[in-house]
């Protein structure tokens, strides 16, 4: 039945010019330095654009023609897109060492070894476009223009923090970034919504909606697929399929692990998503695709989590340490890259160990940082303030019984923060 859907008839096609290139059916590698570039071809200078070449394996395509298996890119590029991934992983690790030291509570995902698909995809959109995702988003909160400080103050609960300390791990939030969103799938109607509003207002975006491959078997996110789909949404879908849910192998919870096709009447697109040049290409393909009026696309980005799902669990219940080694030893993203930064002369080791210094640095400072800023005042106001938008507050808001009504009008921010205390004390 499935494999008879999925053989959708050839009138699905979609008119956008056919580029030539390897077949479009092979299997995706998650190789990270699979791309080339001939280094006599590569610049002096350092924005100077020259062409990367994709390796065959980087796409499959599911009633879609392929991208461009050809990249422009300059060395000035290349080095930002090492920086960010050294950025990003030095500040999971941080995130990982003050969870640890119990600085910070609650839940906490760390993306550690996804990095290419976060950075991948910010290199192919512009600041007009938006990014939505799951609970595992500190990278992507980077990208989109967090600061380390911002969104590890978050995690610390501060009141500097990118959603003012109330959010945490699972919801960071800044312009055109819509979270963080902690209910499985949850953020693709959303997403959808995103798409939808952009459209409605003839603004030129694409809206990139991440969900995890667990989240894949939501029934919301067919029915967001639909309407996209019904209403040619400017929107491309991403699956982060790193194998594993939470603490269940994909095979074991999805009947089709083939996610690009899981849009059926969507085109589908699956990326190596361990090389951050493949996820660029396979976005700015998308993109183009979206504003030429073609409507959603359904990408996954093959990549894999190096860490447990979240801080509790290990992470090697359900999978091997060999496993996980091999991944780490052989298809990491960031040693891929600089692998290819040197192989082409893009930059000498020298260069790269001062960019590795200074995104470490970067990073460590504003951790320093964040960790000095005070605590939140344990005040009435602080409790109640942002459920609604400052300004936007309604009188009152219930409390389990009517003597925990909070109305917004009474607070007196002199003594309310007192009156917390004493009251806490009798309690
Ligand atoms: C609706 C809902 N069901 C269950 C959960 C608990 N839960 C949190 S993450 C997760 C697994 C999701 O895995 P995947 O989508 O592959 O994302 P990954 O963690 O691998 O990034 C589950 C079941 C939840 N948060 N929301
Ligand atoms: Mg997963």
């Amino acid at each position: 039945m499935i494999a008879r859907t999925l053989r959708a008839p050839c009138a699905l096609r979609l008119s956008v010019p056919r580029v030539t290139g390897p077949l479009s059916r092979r299997a995706v590698t998650t190789d990270a330095a699979s791309s080339h570039a001939d280094k006599e071809q590569v610049p002096s200078e350092d924005d100077k654009p020259f062409e990367v070449r994709l390796s065959d394996e980087s796409f499959e395509t599911y009633e879609l023609d392929p991208p461009p298996y050809t990249l422009n890119t300059t060395k000035k590029e290349l080095k930002r897109m090492y920086y960010d991934m050294v950025a990003i992983r030095r500040m999971e690790m941080a995130a990982d060492r003050l969870y640890k030291e119990k600085k910070i509570r609650g839940f906490c995902h760390l993306s550690t070894g996804q990095e290419a698909v976060a950075a991948g995809i910010e290199h192919a959109l512009t600041k007009e476009d938006s990014v939505i995702t799951a609970y595992r988003c500190h990278g992507f909160a980077l990208m989109r223009g967090g600061t380390v400080k911002s969104i590890i103050g978050e995690l610390l609960g501060r009141r500097e923090g990118i959603a003012y300390g109330k959010g945490g791990s699972m919801h960071m939030f800044s312009k055109g970034f819509y979270g963080g969103n902690g209910i499985v799938g949850a953020q693709v109607p959303v997403g959808a919504g995103v798409a939808f509003a952009n459209q409605y207002t003839n603004k030129e975006a694409t809206t990139v909606c991440l969900y995890g491959d667990g989240a894949s078997n939501q029934g919301q996110v067919f029915e967001a697929f639909n309407m996209a789909k019904l209403w040619n949404l400017p929107i491309l879908f991403g699956c982060e399929n790193n194998k594993y849910g939470m603490g269940t192998a994909a095979n074991r919870a999805a009947a089709l692990t083939e996610y690009y096709k899981r849009g059926q009447y969507i085109p589908g697109l699956k990326v190596n998503g361990m090389d951050i040049l493949a996820v660029k290409a396979a976005v700015e393909y998308g993109k183009s695709f979206n504003l030429a009026g073609h409507g959603p696309l359904v990408l996954e980005y093959v990549t894999y989590r190096y860490g447990g799902h979240s801080m509790s669990d290990p992470g090697t219940t359900y999978r091997t340490r060999e496993e996980i080694q091999r991944m780490r030893s052989t298809n990491d993203p960031i040693a891929g890259l600089k692998q290819k930064l040197l192989d082409w002369e893009v930059t000498s080791e020298e260069e790269l160990k001062s960019i590795d210094k200074d995104a470490r640095a970067y990073v460590d400072a504003e951790v320093k940082e964040a960790e000095a800023m005070r605590e939140p005042d344990p005040t009435w106001k602080n409790l109640y303030e942002d459920i609604y938008v400052r300004g936007s507050e309604p009188e009152f808001l219930r409390g389990r019984i009517p003597e925990e009504n909070f109305y917004y009008g009474d607070v007196d921010l002199g003594s309310e923060g007192k009156r917390f205390e004493e009251e806490r004390k009798m309690m």
